[in-house]
C-alpha cells in the first residue's frame, strides 16, 4: 500500500519540493493549509489537485488532531513556522507561538493519534547564531541571536525531548538557508534576484539592501527536501545538519545576479540602514559529513547556478507585467 504523508507548510517554499518529491515517490500527499482570505497556492499550483488539503492551524492542537486523525500519515514533516528572521523581532509572541508551541502542538497530535507516525521537525541553523565552533555540526552548542533562533531552539529540544519521552521517531534536520525561484521575496536571495530582473526589465529602479557583507552557507531547496525525506527512511531516529559547507556573502550574491542580466549592481544597489539588523549570527557554516556518511545525501546545485535559475525564473515572472505596462 502507498505510504501516506502528512506535511504542515505545505504552501511554502520547503513543503512545495517536497510535496513534489513525495508524489514522484507514489505517497499520499496530505497538506495543512491555513484559512485565507485570498487563497495564495502559488508554490503548488501545478500539484494542487494531487494533494488531499486539511485546514488547520499549528496554534490550534483540535485542528491537528483532526488533521492527523484524518489523514492517519506514516510520515509528518512539519515546515510550517514564521520563518522570516526580520519580522521575528517586530512580532517575537507570534514567531514563539508559531515558531516554537507549534511544534509541540503537532507533536501532541502525533502522540494522541498516530504515535508510531515518524516525525521529520525543521530545525534552523539560526540556532547557532553567535558561533561557539565553525563550521557548526549536530553537536555544536546553540546560542540563538533572533527570537526566531530561540523559537526554534525550543522546537529542536521538544523534538528531541519526545523522542526521549515517548520513544517516537522523531528527527530534528538543522538546515543551512536554501533557496529556489519559489523563494519568499523578503528572503535575501529572492529579494535580489527578483530586483535585478525588475530593474533589468524597466520596472524597478534600485535595490535597497541591508549588511552586503553578510554571509550565509546557501544551497538549493530542491536538494534539501531530499535530506528531509531520507532522514524518515533510517532504522533509527535522528538528528543532521544540513549544508553545502561554502559561505558566500551578500555582495557575492548582488554581483552574481546582476552580473546575469549585464548590469553592475553598484549603479543600483543603495545600503539603507532599514534592512540592518538589531543582532546577527556570526559566521553559519555547515558541516553535514554526518548527513553525508549516513544518509548518503548530497548536493546537486552550486550556488552560481542557483542564483542564475532564480534570476530567469524572475526574468520569467517579471515579463508577464512589463508586457501589461508596456
Ligand atoms: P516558508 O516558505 O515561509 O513557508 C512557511 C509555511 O508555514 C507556509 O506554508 C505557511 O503558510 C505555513 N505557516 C506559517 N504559520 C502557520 C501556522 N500557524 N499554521 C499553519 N501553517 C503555518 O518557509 P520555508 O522556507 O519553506 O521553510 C520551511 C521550514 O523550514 C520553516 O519552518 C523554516 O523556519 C525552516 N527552515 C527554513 C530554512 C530555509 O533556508 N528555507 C532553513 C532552516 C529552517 P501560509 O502560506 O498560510 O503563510
Ligand atoms: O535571507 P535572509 O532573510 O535569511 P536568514 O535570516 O539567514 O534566515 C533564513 O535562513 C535561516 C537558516 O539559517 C532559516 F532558518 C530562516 O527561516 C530563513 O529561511 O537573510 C540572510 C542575510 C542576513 O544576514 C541579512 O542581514 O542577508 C542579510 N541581508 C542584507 N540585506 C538581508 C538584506 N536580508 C534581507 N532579508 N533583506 C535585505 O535587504
Amino acid at each position: 500500500m502507498n505510504k501516506k504523508a502528512l506535511i504542515t507548510g505545505i504552501t511554502g517554499q520547503d513543503g512545495s519540493y517536497l510535496a513534489e518529491l513525495l508524489l514522484e515517490k507514489g505517497y499520499k500527499v496530505y497538506g495543512l493549509r491555513r484559512r485565507t482570505s485570498i487563497p495564495i497556492l502559488e508554490n503548488i499550483e501545478h500539484i494542487q489537485d494531487e494533494i488531499e488539503f486539511v485546514e488547520g492551524d499549528l496554534l490550534d492542537l483540535g485542528s491537528l488532531i483532526n488533521a492527523v486523525n484524518i489523514s492517519q500519515p506514516d510520515e509528518v514533516y512539519n515546515l510550517a513556522a514564521q520563518s522570516f528572521v526580520g519580522t521575528s523581532w517586530d512580532q517575537p509572541v507570534l514567531t514563539g507561538l508559531q515558531t516554537g508551541i507549534g511544534v509541540t502542538n503537532i507533536l501532541e497530535a502525533v502522540r494522541m493519534v498516530k504515535p508510531d507516525a515518524r516525525f521529520y521537525q525543521a530545525s534552523s541553523s539560526e540556532m547557532f547564531g553567535k558561533v561557539v565552533e565553525t563550521p557548526q555540526r549536530e553537536t555544536t552548542p546553540f546560542y540563538p541571536r533572533s527570537p526566531y533562533g530561540v523559537a526554534k531552539v525550543y522546537g529542536h529540544w521538544i523534538t528531541v525531548n519526545y523522542r526521549e519521552s515517548y520513544n517516537m521517531y522523531a528527527c530534528s534536520g538543522i538546515l543551512f538557508n536554501h533557496e529556489s525561484p519559489r523563494r519568499g521575496v523578503e528572503f535575501v536571495t529572492r529579494k535580489v534576484t527578483n530586483a535585478a530582473a525588475r530593474i533589468k526589465l524597466g520596472l524597478q529602479k534600485e535595490l535597497r539592501m541591508g549588511n552586503l557583507d553578510a554571509q550565509r552557507d546557501w544551497g538549493f531547496a530542491g536538494d534539501y527536501v531530499k535530506a528531509m525525506w531520507l532522514m524518515l527512511q533510517q532504522d533509527k531516529a535522528d538528528d543532521y545538519v544540513i549544508s553545502t559547507g561554502e559561505l558566500h556573502s551578500v555582495q557575492e550574491l548582488v554581483e552574481i545576479a546582476f552580473g546575469h542580466v549585464g548590469l553592475n549592481w553598484r549603479d543600483y544597489v543603495v545600503v539603507d540602514p532599514k534592512f540592518v539588523r538589531p543582532a546577527e549570527v556570526d559566521l553559519l557554516l555547515g558541516n553535514c559529513s554526518k548527513a553525508k556518511m549516513r544518509l548518503g545525501w548530497q548536493l546537486e546545485v552550486g550556488f552560481s547556478e542557483l542564483v542564475e535559475m532564480m534570476v530567469e525564473s524572475d526574468l520569467q515572472r517579471n515579463s508577464r507585467f512589463s508586457k501589461v505596462l508596456i
